[in-house]
């Protein structure tokens, strides 16, 4: 039988010390079955980078990782891959620091999960990669002669190329990437944006439905949207509301309406503009004063790099700043937690909250976003206000849809939100439940290893969503607007051959 290897940055060993809160290991679940075989990074650091993984089996499944020597993950992890390709691909050019050592980090790594992988390998495997750490481990596992079929998932935004060809040495990881038969994004927009670059930095053309030839290799785009298990995530949201826990933060609102926000503390989240939001809408709607309670929890992310200790300082400045001026004796606007919190606990708070905020400047997806809207009570749900570029607002049209990076904005959906009547609650919450509902984490897995499993050709899998029972609308290609890619745009290709590596 055909097995699956998933290959991530990071691998929830059981016993482990686990990964930081991420939405890849919870999206997975329901592809890494029984004889999957899982691979990537120990999370360990020492002297030298393994060459070989070290095996262990959980339940049937086998977990494989490797450790990184201390240079190769600072190259390679922390300068490559969080201090270019994370700014670059959540738009942030600002913010991209651009170093050939960290490159040649990246790329060496990359190699090490390949090598230490191949040999793990049978000739009839699915390989699935995940995320922009692992772009060029396809393509160093064809250079050892793995000619199995290798799908890539990207968990973030893709950029357009004006923004993408920034990257010093773009057509060369582009390149790399097209070394995987199937690469699946969050939305048609990353998906269209992905082509583009195709089409633009590798002088290849493409077609209608998201495939391209590249060095002989037919290679397929396609869109395949992360969900949620939705009925679990409700169940335990309806369960875990009755805690301890929970009722202590129920008792504490004394009857005044909670907002809440869960992100890990990343500049792509949008956090400071939130709280800002908060002096717009107490000074523009001060009825909300000694009233609205907003609950953020941030978790603490990539703590190594200069420009996330920074954002965590600002954010303790705006929430102090923003708790001295509004505070009353016995009223606190602002609850600040930087630490995780587990997930029974987490939907009990989303269950609890009359607003959801989920506000980044851009998210591939967003799950936040879904987790809130799941975890409501039906009777009586609360209000989702979303950003307009987070992949998840593509599907939650009736969410409150925010620009995010307009402050002002932001409060008058949470004045919005905090006035709406419950029949208009209702219907947008059923709406929504619907939409998350038709995309859920079984499915996600499911059409993924449809489209890897095939020729490229027929796509196999599930014809409706069994949560719903409503068509699949996963695969359901919007036409890449080929209009934006045919010769597009010939500046950007001079500015992206100096990447070129020939
Ligand atoms: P993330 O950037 O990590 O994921 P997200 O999709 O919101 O963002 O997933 C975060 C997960 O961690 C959620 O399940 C959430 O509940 C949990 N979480 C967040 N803050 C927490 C906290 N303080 N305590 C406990 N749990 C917390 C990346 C991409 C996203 C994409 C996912 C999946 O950046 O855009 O949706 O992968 O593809």
């Amino acid at each position: 039988m055909t097995r699956l290897v998933v290959v991530s940055n990071r691998v929830p060993v059981p016993g482990d010390r686990s990964p930081a809160a991420g939405g890849l290991a919870i999206g997975l679940a329901d592809a890494v079955t029984a004889g999957s075989l899982w691979f990537g990074w120990s999370g360990r650091r020492g002297h030298t980078t393994s060459t070989e993984a070290s095996v262990t089996k959980h339940r049937d499944i086998t977990y494989a990782t490797i450790d990184l020597a201390e240079a190769d993950y600072r190259h390679f992890y922390v300068g490559f891959s969080n201090g270019v390709l994370w700014p670059l691909l959540s738009y942030r050019l600002g913010q991209v620091n651009f170093r050939r050592a960290d490159y040649a980090g990246y790329r060496v790594v990359n190699e090490a999960f390949a090598t230490a992988l191949r040999p793990l390998l049978r000739s009839d495997d699915l390989i699935w990669i995940h995320d922009y750490q692992l772009l060029a481990v396809g393509h160093a596992l064809r250079t050892l002669g793995a000619e199995q079929r290798i799908g890539f998932f990207l968990h973030t935004p893709f950029p357009p190329p004006a923004i993408f060809c920034a990257l010093p040495r773009a057509a060369e990881l582009l390149e790399a990437l097209c070394a995987c038969d199937l690469v699946g994004f969050h939305t048609a927009d990353y998906r269209d944006a992905f082509l583009q670059c195709v089409s633009v930095l590798l002088d290849t053309p493409t077609d209608a439905d998201g495939s391209f030839t590249f060095r002989g290799r037919r290679v397929r785009a396609i869109v395949d949207p992360i969900g949620i298990d939705v009925g679990g995530f409700a169940a335990t949201a309806a369960r875990s509301v009755g805690n301890a826990t929970a009722q202590r933060l129920a008792n504490s609102l004394g009857g005044r309406p909670l907002a809440v926000s869960a992100d890990r503390l990343d500049y792509a989240k949008g956090l400071p503009n939130r709280v800002e939001a908060l002096d717009h809408l107490f000074a523009s709607h001060p009825e909300h004063r000694n009233h609205l309670i907003f609950l953020q929890i941030a978790a603490p992310s990539r703590e190594e790099l200069a420009v996330y200790r920074a954002l965590r300082r600002e954010l303790d400045r705006t929430v102090g700043d923003i708790n001295g001026r509004y505070s009353e004796a016995d009223w606190t606007p602002v609850r600040y937690l930087t630490r995780t919190v587990g997930r029974s606990t987490l939907a009990a708070y989303y269950r609890l909250a009359r607003l959801g905020v989920v506000t980044p400047l851009r998210d591939g997806m967003n799950l936040v976003a879904k987790e809130y809207i799941a975890a409501q009570n039906s009777a009586d749900p609360g209000v989702l206000i979303l950003s307009r570029f987070a992949g998840a607002a593509e599907d939650l049209t009736d969410a409150l849809i925010v620009n995010p990076f307009d402050s002002e904005e932001i409060a008058e959906a949470m004045h919005h939100g905090l006035a709406m009547p419950l029949d208009e609650r209702q219907a947008r919450h059923k709406s929504l439940l619907a939409r998350i509902r038709a995309s859920f984490a079984r499915q996600f897995c499911l059409t993924f290893l449809a489209a890897l499993r095939s020729d490229g050709a027929e796509v196999p899998g599930p014809k409706t969503a069994p949560e719903t029972g409503t068509p699949r609308r996963a695969l359901e290609a919007r036409p890449p607007r080929r209009s934006d890619h045919v010769a597009a745009n010939r500046a950007v290709l001079a500015m992206a051959s100096g990447g070129l590596p020939h």
